[in-house]
């Protein structure tokens, strides 16, 4: 995980293109770089140069840009070829490096490599080079724009200002610890609790904003599930804006998951729409009814859609589904085919939203629904992005902020466990930007970048 070798690989996307960077780190390419090109190089000025092979023929034209170490990505030297981006033409020039690294000992980079060497070189935390793979990866504008603040230390910043104050409220506690008769005097200081209460309050928003960034990042697996013919592939297309899935008359038209990704006001969703619910001894249907449970489990949100047509058993099939959910899911209730009623619903029955698939009625207010349900607080605006891993640690930290109120409410004798719950908040927080992080989840974290960043 940590070899010291020099890396090579190729930075750009595979493919043809205009251009197509090749990049190498290493505690010293000096040698390399002048056995490339046959002199030394300016540092950070854009050189055009030719690269020959061993024979003393051109591979290519290109423009080679040498940082010097620690004032780069990796904190190592790097050397970045822009070459043309042909694929391979870019083979031939890693032939070349290669060939000619060979006695330094380099090597093809691993995924994320790059960005590993910067993270243990202290040129970015761990939030950092995860904002970096998920720029990349970003899928819509309002996750390019969380990821570049997460990568500019937005997130790291809030995190380590958190850890500093209970840092700080620490010290206060630790240093009471060896005053026992003064314990008392300590919980009762207002200036510990206010502290304690300013953390938790901090703590609560930057749930919030993860949870937010989440959202933002991963977006929701929304499931359509219901009795066959109630409109399911119906309203995924018209959620989709096109004709996703088959819609016909007869019941049993989808037997396999349908997916499609929209966004709603920016944010993501995954919408699965499934085969209808129903006892079957169609055994092709019956396997796809088997997947629609299987969505089901999964779901962030389920819409449980019915129509106007409906019989009771609808009530039966809605306890079922509930039986199945996984924790944390929300269930929305939706009545499809509003057009067929002859006059409007006199009384809206419960929280059931009323829409027509067919004429669009009621989309809107779905919509609006969704983001609500899932929790979507409605801005973008200073929005970071996050992952499960960081709001796990943050609920973690949250945890321990709670005991800790507890003992400091305890009285006598509990200082010494108000200051470990502290401690232990503080390690979790820790470990989102990498402060306190075990080995086997960097490599983990890291493996799931791909080759060349
Ligand atoms: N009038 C009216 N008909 C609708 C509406 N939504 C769907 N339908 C019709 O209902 C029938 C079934 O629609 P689908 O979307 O295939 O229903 P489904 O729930 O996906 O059905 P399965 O795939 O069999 O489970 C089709 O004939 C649709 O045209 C609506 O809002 N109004
Ligand atoms: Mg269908």
């Amino acid at each position: 995980m940590t070899r010291k070798l020099p890396i090579i690989a190729v930075a750009t996307a595979p493919g043809k293109a205009g251009v197509g960077v090749v990049r190498i780190s290493g505690q010293n390419l000096g040698p390399l770089t002048s056995a490339l090109f046959q002199k030394k190089l300016a540092p950070r000025q854009a050189n055009l140069l030719t690269l020959c092979n061993k024979h003393g023929e051109a591979i290519d034209q290109l423009i080679a840009i040498y940082f010097v170490g620690p004032a780069s990505f990796t904190g190592e030297d790097v050397l970045e070829l822009q070459c043309h981006g042909g694929p391979q033409l870019l083979e031939l020039v890693m032939k070349r490096c290669l060939e000619l690294g060979k006695e330094d000992g380099l090597v093809i980079a691993e995924p994320g490599e790059f960005t590993l060497r910067a993270y243990l070189n202290n040129k970015i935390d761990l939030t950092q080079a995860e904002a970096i793979a998920d720029l990349i990866d970003a899928q819509s504008e309002a996750a390019v724009r969380g990821a570049a603040r997460s990568l500019q230390g937005v997130f790291s910043d809030d995190i380590n200002h958190l850890i500093e104050e209970i840092t700080q409220l620490r010290i206060l506690v630790e240093s009471t610890l060896d005053f026992p008769e003064e314990e008392i005097e300590f919980l009762e200081n207002a200036q510990a609790r206010q502290r304690l209460i300013a953390v938790k309050e901090k703590l609560q928003t930057l749930r919030a904003g993860a949870k937010q960034g989440k959202i933002l990042r991963d977006g929701i697996q929304l499931v359509l599930a219901g009795a066959p013919n109630v409109g399911k592939s119906s309203l995924l297309n018209r959620l989709a804006g096109e004709e996703v899935a088959i819609v016909t008359p007869i019941a049993g038209t989808t037997r396999d998951r349908v997916k499609e990704s929209i966004t709603i006001d920016g944010v993501p969703m995954h919408i699965i729409d499934t085969a209808g619910l129903r006892e079957t001894t169609d055994v092709v249907e019956a396997k796809g009814i088997e997947r629609s449970w299987d969505a089901i489990r999964l779901a962030d949100l389920v819409i449980f859609l019915t129509d106007v047509q409906s019989d009771d058993q609808q009530d039966d099939l809605k306890t079922q589904i509930l039986k199945e959910l996984p924790p944390k899911c929300a269930v929305l209730e939706v009545l499809n085919k509003a057009d067929l009623l002859l006059e409007p619903l006199k009384t809206a029955p419960g929280e059931v939203l009323l829409i027509s698939a067919k004429t669009g009625v009621g989309i809107e207010q779905l919509k609006q629904q969704i983001l609500k349900l899932v929790g979507w607080a409605g801005s973008q605006e200073g929005a970071i992005l996050a992952r499960r891993r960081h709001l796990d640690c943050i609920e973690r930290a949250a945890e321990h902020i709670e005991k800790s109120e507890k003992f400091a409410a305890n009285g006598n004798n509990s200082l010494e466990l108000f200051a470990e719950e502290l401690s232990l908040a503080q390690r979790h927080l820790g470990e989102i930007t990498g402060k306190l992080l075990p080995d086997d989840l960097l490599g983990k974290i890291f493996s799931q970048f791909c080759i060349g960043k």
